[in-house]
């Protein structure tokens, strides 16, 4: 019989100084620990200790020259955290703010969020605190061919299989997969969010983005209410913010803010038009990391240093990185009427602000659920690279709206609550935990 404190005070003796992953863990092992203590199963098989316990974690020194001719030396990751149900599979994160924690605590997520995918891929995350911001483009090419060069004695197409995330776009991923084949000489497919001419799946950049939609979509129709005339606020400016904005819009939504970290933007005429939306991709590959040029170009407003929850929305999609709304961002958005939160980005709701929305029984959709989207069309595409043949795009779209519509069942399956709230949150951690559970079993050790 497992009990919460215990098991929690356990965890962070083993894992000090890593707030992020306990956090994750802690969201998870709230929902699953009833399904656990029930099952003597899963207690005699110490699942909780198991479940929680990377299988790999590895650090690597990357040495690489800036355009000055200076020697930098960054530290690489990557935490494989489970290939029960299939290779390892998650993306790379480069951003200054990361440490080992932060990849134990995306790892953890992924093999949940991997788990409600229907699709055989482990979970995995890693990458670098190298910093994009102000980096020149020869800068990247030379920080990521130094990246590959350590990072491949770890991975392989029947390992484990990296992809983007913050930082990590069809551009770093083309320079990884160049060097990977300079070293391997291989066609293996061994990262997905590749380019369409070389091995990638159409969709994968808009996946994250257009699977969020797909799910707010299914919440929608369950309540008997469409996307339709929505007033949608996201944040960030980058890929998962660009699928949703386009997504949104043909659904007949009308996307008013993106944000970065100098602000956010404030577009009433909505983030409509696909000239903005080169744009946003023209802002991240400039890699400032700034939204506000984007005010100036289209007559909209920019208020530097804020977050966009202060706007009256029906929809808000957090885009852009862990815990970016709070508890008091959680409370404005519901005083001003929200009716439907996707947290879009792993864990961008820090736990009170998420108990907040559950309490206050606005539908709620965590990350593991909302953003499986990418992932899901990574996988996709490891199907059609194995194949040796590429499928169109209605094709994969088609795939991907059934795979969003299973999680949204999956959700609806375990996390029906006595007064009829659908609590989502419990619904995907149940869900996601009892099939690498179940599977470890069966598996044994
Ligand atoms: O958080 C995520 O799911 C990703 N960054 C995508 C991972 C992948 O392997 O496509």
């Amino acid at each position: 019989m497992y009990i919460y404190e215990e098991f929690m005070a356990n965890l962070e003796r083993r894992n000090p100084a890593e707030p992020e992953f306990i956090q994750a863990v802690a969201g998870v092992i709230e929902s699953i620990i009833d399904v656990v203590n029930d099952n003597p199963a899963y207690v005699n098989a110490k699942i909780l200790e198991r479940i929680t316990e990377p299988d790999r974690v590895v650090s690597f020194k990357v040495e690489w020259e800036n355009d000055n001719g200076d020697v930098q030396v960054n530290r690489g990751y990557r935490v494989q955290f489970n290939n029960t149900l299939g290779p390892y599979k998650g993306g790379l994160r480069f951003h200054a703010s990361v440490t080992l924690g932060s990849f134990k605590f995306l790892g953890f997520e992924q093999t949940f969020k991997n788990s409600l995918t229907t699709l055989p891929l482990g979970g995995a995350k890693g990458g670098s605190d190298f910093s994009p911001r102000g980096k020149s483009n020869n800068e990247i090419l030379r920080f990521c061919r130094a990246f590959m060069n350590q990072l491949q004695k770890y991975i392989g197409p029947d390992t484990d299989i990296p992809a983007g995330d913050i930082g990590v776009g069809a551009r770093e991923i083309g320079y990884l997969y160049g060097q990977y084949k300079r070293i391997k000489d291989e066609n293996s497919g061994i990262l997905t969010g590749k380019g369409p001419f070389w091995g990638g799946s159409l969709i994968r950049p808009e996946a994250t983005g257009f699977g969020a939609i797909y799910f707010a979509n299914e919440m929608a129709k369950m309540r008997n209410d469409s996307l339709k005339g929505k007033r949608i606020a996201i944040s960030g400016f980058g890929n998962v913010a660009w699928g949703v904005a386009m997504k949104a819009t043909q659904l007949g939504a009308k996307v008013v803010t993106i944000s970065g970290p100098d602000g956010y933007i404030l577009d009433e005429e909505g983030v409509g038009t696909p000239e903005k939306w080169n744009y946003m991709v023209q802002l991240r590959i400039s890699n400032n990391d700034v939204v506000a040029p984007y005010a100036n170009k289209f007559g909209a407003k920019f208020i530097p240093r804020k977050k966009p929850w202060e706007v009256p929305v029906d929809m808000a999609f957090p885009c852009a990185i862990q815990n970016e709304l709070t508890l008091e961002d959680a409370k404005v958005l519901v005083k001003n009427g929200v009716k439907y939160v996707l947290e879009t980005s792993n864990m961008g709701c820090t736990n009170d602000a998420e108990s907040y929305f559950i309490q206050q029984k606005i539908p709620y959709a965590p990350g593991k659920a909302a953003n499986a989207g990418g992932v899901a069309v990574s996988g996709l595409e490891m199907a059609q690279n194995a194949m040796k043949l590429s499928w169109t795009a209605a094709e994969v779209d088609e795939k991907l709206q059934e795979i969003m519509r299973n999680i949204h069942n999956a959700c609806v399956t375990y996390g029906k609550e006595g007064d009829a709230y659908l609590n989502y949150v419990r619904g995907a951690n149940i869900a996601g935990f009892k099939k690498v559970a179940d599977a470890m079993l069966e598996l044994g050790y």
